[in-house]
């Protein structure tokens, strides 16, 4: 069995009844996914940032580099388990508020596309809130579809556009 390595990014916007603010809510999910899917090698602090879509509260966010020997569909049924443990509830529009949500953003092994799966994640490279806290785990890590690094991705985003003349 091989080990895997995964970028993933934590998101919370909603209290949770039990386990308090968003940012607790990740810290109690990063404990889990370490006893119950694999190794935390890295852990950014945690940012508060400005909702993008239609919801209202700010979210707390953060990134976890691990290391597992879950394929990919397994790590994503295990990380969506994790979810509705910590009270996301599962119906509804999607980007409503939650408790909790985590994505795969990299995996060690590269490019997957499914139906269900897509690894990168899709719109990773559009989020600040997903690269500033990657930044300070993995700034290193190769995106395999645009060849840049998180650094670089991170501050293509930031910088500033030139103004048009
Ligand atoms: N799925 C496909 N690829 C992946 C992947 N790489 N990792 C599928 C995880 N899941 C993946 O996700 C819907 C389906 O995506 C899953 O069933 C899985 O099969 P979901 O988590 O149920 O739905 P969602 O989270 O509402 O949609 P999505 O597209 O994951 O939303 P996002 O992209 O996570 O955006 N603003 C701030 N500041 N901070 C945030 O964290 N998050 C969102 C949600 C919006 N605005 C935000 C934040
Ligand atoms: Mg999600």
């Amino acid at each position: 069995m091989s080990t895997h390595r995964y970028l993933i990014a934590l998101g919370s916007n909603q209290r949770h009844p039990m386990f308090g603010r968003p940012r607790d809510v990740l810290q109690v999910a990063i404990d889990r996914m370490s006893s119950a899917v694999g190794a935390v090698l890295a852990q950014s602090p945690i940012i508060t940032s400005a909702p993008i879509g239609p919801s209202q509260r700010r979210y707390a966010n953060g990134a976890v580099v691990i290391s597992t020997n879950r394929e990919p569909e397994d790590l994503l049924e295990s990380l969506q388990e994790l979810e509705q443990v910590l009270g996301r509830e599962r119906r509804g529009q999607r980007w409503r508020a939650r408790t909790l949500d985590l994505d795969i953003v990299l995996w060690c092994g590269g490019i997957l596309s499914q139906e269900h799966l897509q690894i990168p994640h899709p719109a990773f490279r559009e989020r600040e809130f997903v690269l500033g806290p990657a930044m300070a785990v993995a700034a290193g890590w190769r995106d395999p579809v645009t060849g840049l690094t998180i650094k670089q991705l991170h501050s293509r985003l930031t910088k500033p556009k030139p103004t048009p003349r």
